[in-house]
């Protein structure tokens, strides 16, 4: 898709505030800082829309972004994020899972791995957590630019490993900075619309 127009349309904390449209969905989900809101910027051409920072946990709700008048992103706060408190977290669990497991435009999720590490406990379970509920995964593997291409494979192999990937699922090597795989995931998105 070669997107000329995008809008934060809300920034949603429950099911009142999501768009009234019958538009598809796709999530984005992810440690905090993997690089989601970047990996958003890299496939509409924008450099800012989707707030990204240094910072960990930069996004703490539910952002719906309209593209094209076509379908939504839905950029969702990260986890795995250490200096948040106990009932900080649990109210994150809650919003996630009642969006995830509740909202019926939602045709997939793309979900986020650091392509540098072995996926996390929390990686895993969020995984686990997507194919119980039976939703499409796409799985991005992102900052493919900070590890050289001849080691790619090595890593894509361990990802989808820990990761017990489902093999229907689809596999993105991504980088926002060089944009790799930018166009094998919008053809991975676009399939589930
Ligand atoms: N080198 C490199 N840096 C990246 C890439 N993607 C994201 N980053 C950097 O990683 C940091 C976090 O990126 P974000 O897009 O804000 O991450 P996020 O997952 O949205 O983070 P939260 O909103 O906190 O959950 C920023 O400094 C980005 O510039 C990438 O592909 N390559
Ligand atoms: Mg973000």
């Amino acid at each position: 898709m070669n997107v000329h127009n995008a809008e934060l349309v809300i920034s949603a904390v429950s099911p009142a505030q999501y768009p009234d449209t019958p538009l598809p969905e796709i999530a984005l989900a992810g440690r905090s800082n993997v690089g989601k809101s970047s990996f958003i910027n890299t496939l509409i051409n924008r450099k800012g829309l989707a707030r990204t920072s240094g910072k960990p946990g930069k996004t703490q709700t539910l952002n719906f972004y309209l593209i094209e008048n076509a379908l939504h992103f839905v950029d969702v706060p990260g986890y795995g994020y250490a200096k948040v408190s106990k009932t900080e977290r649990a109210k994150w669990g809650k919003m996630i899972e009642t969006y995830l497991t509740g909202r019926k435009q939602l045709k997939a999720v793309v979900s986020l791995v650091d392509m540098r590490h072995e996926p996390t406990a929390d990686d895993v379970q969020m995984y686990e957590f997507l194919k119980y509920y039976q939703l499409p995964v796409i799985v991005v593997a992102t900052k493919s630019d900070k590890i050289p291409r001849g080691k790619w494979q090595k890593h894509a192999a361990v990802i989808k490993k820990k990761l017990n990937m489902d093999p229907q699922d689809t596999f993105v090597i991504f980088s926002s900075e060089t944009k790799e795989g930018k166009e094998a995931a919008w053809q991975a998105i676009e399939s589930y619309l």
